[in-house]
């Protein structure tokens, strides 16, 4: 299986959020890597990763930081991919790196999610990948499917709470 889908990450703190990301991709039978970079621990690996990326067939790049996150943003400085930053909550309430990661100077976007928004993150990476995949995007669309039926089922659940008041 070749990756299309890059999950990158500062550091492995930040590996249980990304799981979200990791496994919605599982679940739509993406093909992904999952590496950690750092922007300022590693830069010379992140210039390597990023300039290869497209290269290697990578179609969508993750990349997930907290504190001075620059790595997305380094990232979407050395590949034309698309970079979906993943601001990760560890100072600040997740502040610190949620601006740092959304705020690009014009011409170096980085699309960025919520704070530990690692889901969302592979939910637009696979709607990205679903424009030229049709396989893809018949999951995706099962997908969306799928939250519809959370909120019918939350409404019946919601029936059976009774207050003097309630009405419905
Ligand atoms: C960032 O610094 C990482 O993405 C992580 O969110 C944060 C803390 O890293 P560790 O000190 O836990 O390795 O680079």
């Amino acid at each position: 299986m070749k990756p299309v889908v890059s999950i990158i990450m500062g550091s492995t703190s930040d590996l249980p959020v990304m799981e979200k990301a990791a496994a919605l991709l599982d679940e739509l039978e993406i093909p992904f890597e999952m590496l950690a970079l750092s922007a300022h621990r590693t830069p010379r690996e992140v210039e390597d990763f990023a300039a290869g990326a497209a290269g290697r067939g990578i179609r969508v790049i993750i990349a997930a930081a907290g504190m001075a996150a620059h790595l997305g943003g380094v990232i979407a400085a050395l590949t034309t991919l698309p970079v979906i930053g993943v601001p990760i909550r560890s100072s600040f309430d997740g502040l610190d790196s949620l601006l740092s990661i959304v705020q690009m100077p014009p011409g170096i976007p980085v699309a960025t999610v919520g704070v530990n928004g690692a889901l969302n993150a592979a939910v637009l990476a696979s709607q990205i990948l679903a424009l030229s995949d049709e396989r893809i995007a018949g999951r995706v669309a099962e997908y969306k499917a799928s939250l519809t039926q959370k909120i019918v089922k939350a409404n019946a659940d919601l029936k059976s709470v009774s207050y003097k008041y309630k009405t419905n």
